[in-house]
């Protein structure tokens, strides 16, 4: 290992040094102060490499948190930090059933990652009775969590979860939502009062627009009215998406929950069942031949949302696409637009394609790179054999944490970070390109 990876290693420690609050990490130090879903698997694929006692922690706080009905919520609320909005008093979890008595959390779900992190906990861990007694703790709460998908998000069985709200996909103003929003027309007296918090504390530049917030809160609102009950929400609400990323992750997800029931001695054909189901699905309904890429697919308007993101590339992550497929991603991906093939190009890749309608370099998830993102398509690339573009990918990595620090968010063309400092995730995914080799 070299000196200038040691020390990005010890910084990167640091970060999560500093969000770790005793049971979980914050995604940031005063953006985010609670816990959210994604990062904790995320931020757990990090820990898996030095710090199981941690890894194993932080995932079990959020199980605790689980519904009755087995929906992993997006956030449990530390209730000693009050600064955030939406809080627990807007969310009305509690006019749920299936709410968790004792905690508090908000009312919708994001990216099904956490197979994914559990079982890389089990494969990273030093302590293996440790490890198998939490794959077994973990097991059914999986199980519970992807039924809740399955059951509740896809009533007809084609094999696609939807979401319900741009908070779900964890990519909040993505351009992929601008055709929905706009289409939500809202009288002033319909929009709920509230009071942000993230641009007293951030760049306003940086952070979504009002009229994408008084949507996100008019969605809120419409959940807890209907009393968090999905068949009720779905009736009305003007949001529901089948989102490329979230049905991407959810697949390898089933993949590596099929692999923990093989480790347990337990029966995978359920999970491998639903792997292959809804990969044959993201690949029939998902893809469109014409643009050579996966679109979301809009529920109530009954048809595919053209927008060229960075993640309608995470079919790659859970090996769905066939060879040509993959072959015309790679050179969209090598375009200028994602910029994946110069090696002297600017930092590949931009979560929204830089000749896009609106590109912003700067504004959150229309164009900023992201760690995460990055991460998901460089293990993509390489599960094809794409080596060098996956190699171009982990670089990009290393320098933008090396130049621009644990930033949330990067811009593609300077390398600047952007939204919160101290950025979880980006800190343990990073330790995870770099220990992987080492362990
Ligand atoms: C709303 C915590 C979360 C991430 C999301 C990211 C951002 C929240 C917000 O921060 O969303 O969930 O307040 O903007 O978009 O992916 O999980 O890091």
């Amino acid at each position: 290992m070299t000196q200038y990876n040691a020390n990005l290693i010890w910084q990167a420690k640091q970060v999560l040094d500093f969000n770790w609050t005793g049971k979980y990490t914050r995604p940031g130090p005063r953006l985010y102060p609670h816990q959210w879903s994604w990062d904790s698997a995320l931020i757990a694929i990090g820990y898996a490499h030095y710090t199981q006692r941690r890894a194993i922690k932080e995932l079990n706080h959020l199980f605790e948190s689980q519904w009755k009905n087995g929906l992993l919520p997006q956030i449990v609320f530390n209730p000693h930090f009050s600064e955030y909005f939406p809080g627990i008093s807007f969310w009305h979890a509690e006019r749920s059933p299936n709410s968790p008595p004792g905690r508090k959390t908000s009312g919708v779900v994001q990216p099904p990652v956490h197979a994914t992190a559990t079982l890389r906990i089990y494969q990273h861990a030093k302590d293996a009775a440790d490890a198998q007694e939490f794959l077994g703790h973990a097991f059914p709460r999986l199980v519970a969590w992807h039924d809740y998908l399955y059951r509740e998000r896809d009533p007809w069985s084609g094999g696609l979860v939807y979401i319900r709200h741009p908070w779900e996909s964890g990519m909040d103003n993505s351009p992929i939502w601008d055709e929905i929003m706009q289409r939500l027309k809202l009288r002033k007296e319909q929009i709920p009062t509230y009071h942000r918090v993230d641009t007293q504390l951030v760049a306003t530049q940086d952070r979504p627009v009002s009229s994408e917030y008084d949507r996100f809160a008019y969605l809120v609102q419409l959940f807890a009215e209907h009393d968090y009950d999905e068949d009720r929400i779905r009736k009305d609400c003007p949001f529901l998406v089948q989102d490329v990323l979230f049905n991407s992750l959810l697949c390898q997800a089933d993949h590596d929950l099929a692999e923990i029931a093989r480790i347990l001695g337990e029966d995978p054909s359920t999970f491998e069942g639903r792997a292959q189901k809804t990969a044959s699905a993201i690949d029939q309904k998902l893809w469109n031949e014409e643009h050579g890429t996966y679109l979301d697919f809009d529920l109530v308007a009954g048809r595919q949302i053209c927008a060229y993101v960075a993640p309608s590339f995470a079919p790659l992550f859970a090996g769905i696409p066939g060879k040509d497929r993959v072959q015309r991603m790679v050179d969209s991906l090598e375009n200028d637009g994602f910029g994946l093939g110069a090696k002297d190009s600017y930092y590949p890749v931009p979560s929204y394609d830089r000749y896009g309608f609106g590109f912003s370099p700067v504004q959150y998830w229309r164009g900023p790179v992201w760690i995460n993102i990055n991460w998901f398509l460089m293990h993509g690339l390489k599960r094809y054999g794409f080596d060098e573009h996956a190699e171009r990918l982990r670089q990009s990595i290393v320098s933008l944490c090396q130049e621009g620090g644990f930033c949330e968010y990067y811009d593609p063309l300077t390398g600047m970070g952007h939204g919160s400092d101290f950025f979880s995730w980006t800190a343990a995914l990073l330790l995870d390109i770099l220990l992987e080799k080492t362990v």
